[in-house]
């Protein structure tokens, strides 16, 4: 029977034109309408969208609902018309409450990769929380806490392990009926592991660090985002090492948003922050109110975001 109600459902899985949908019925395959196909929009892992059912083939996905969240990351790999180098938007998730942004203690830790994660989410609308994986292999958690303070107040950070159980409590809180939490970092840094460790069974496969080559991943049932006993919806974005930023003005903004205070406190508003008298900056920078480190990072971030939106323009244009 193919009724004409309209099904609300949310998509789990995007593979090319194929999208793989749960509701309260279950999980169906589904290809987009027509109307929507040519819109140029399309659904990403999370959208909550409008589909004509169809038990006897792929149902059709009318309608995409307003995202409340959205995180998207800038790819410089494509080329448009005339080979320019363009920044294509990569979607990675739609209307989550939390995005968990996991970085493992042991190798490669940055803070100023970390900050970035968060100015990204916050530009999504969503809450950031830094999560410190492996404690468990690094000598001085502490160092490592006091670190992301130092970049970023603001956000709770929990250091976790999955093998001693350290930080698990501290998760909990997060996992309440409804949430949805999304999971960024790179491929290895323990997400799964510690997602099995809250929920205390296998739900989601773990594999060692040489899953960076592809091998073994992508079971038959694995999914983007699934519903766990206890009501919250996660949602695994693809493994990434590093993020670009396109568009986060606000998100950095708000991050910073200690710096762009100061910055309304500079005696000239063209002020450049460096040999105008009376800056705001260059005197809390003497006190140590803000740290080199910080001030640092912002200009960093606030350059690479305000090169790319040119870069985007550009090629708008
Ligand atoms: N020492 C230690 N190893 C961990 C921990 N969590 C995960 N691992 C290991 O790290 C590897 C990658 O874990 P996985 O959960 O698949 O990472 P994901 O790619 O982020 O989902 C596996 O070999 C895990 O056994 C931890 O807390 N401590
Ligand atoms: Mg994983
Ligand atoms: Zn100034």
């Amino acid at each position: 029977m193919i009724t004409n109600e309209k099904n609300i459902m949310r998509v789990s899985e995007v593979q090319r034109e194929r999208y793989t949908l749960i509701g309260e019925m279950g999980e169906i395959g589904a290809k987009l309408k027509g109307n929507l196909y040519n819109s140029g929009d399309f659904p990403v892992v999370g959208d909550y969208v409008e589909v004509i059912f169809n038990p006897y083939g792929d149902s059709l996905i009318e309608k995409i609902l307003e995202r409340r969240t959205y995180l998207s990351r800038p790819d410089r790999s494509g080329h448009a018309d005339g080979y320019v180098k363009t920044l294509v938007e990569q979607p990675m998730a739609a209307n989550f409450d939390y995005v968990f942004i996991v970085t493992s203690l042991n190798q490669n830790f940055s803070a100023g990769r970390i900050a970035r994660y968060i100015a990204v989410t916050v530009q999504g609308g969503g809450v950031p929380v830094v999560i410190l994986s492996k404690a468990d292999l690094c000598d001085d958690v502490d160092k490592s806490i006091a670190e992301v303070k130092s970049v970023s107040d603001k956000t709770d950070i929990i250091a976790v392990s999955s093998l001693t159980g350290m930080g698990m409590s501290d998760l909990q809180k997060y996992f309440k009926s409804g949430v949805t939490i999304a999971l960024i970092g790179s491929s290895g840094v323990g997400k799964s592991t510690m997602l099995n460790a809250v929920a205390g069974k296998e739900i989601m496969k773990t594999s060692n660090i040489r899953e960076d080559d592809g091998k073994g991943r992508h079971t038959t049932t694995y999914r983007h985002l699934f519903v766990l006993d206890n009501g919250v919806t996660i949602i695994d974005t693809p493994g990434m090492r590093e993020i670009g930023v396109c568009g986060i003005d606000e998100g950095i903004d708000d991050t910073f948003s200690d710096i762009t205070e100061l910055f309304s406190q500079c005696r000239f508003n063209n002020c450049r922050h460096d040999t105008e008298p009376d800056c705001a900056i260059k005197k809390a920078l003497e006190t140590g109110e803000l740290s080199e480190k910080r001030w640092r990072l912002y200009q960093r971030l606030y350059d690479e975001n305000f090169k790319a939106n040119r870069m985007k323009a550009g090629y708008r244009k």
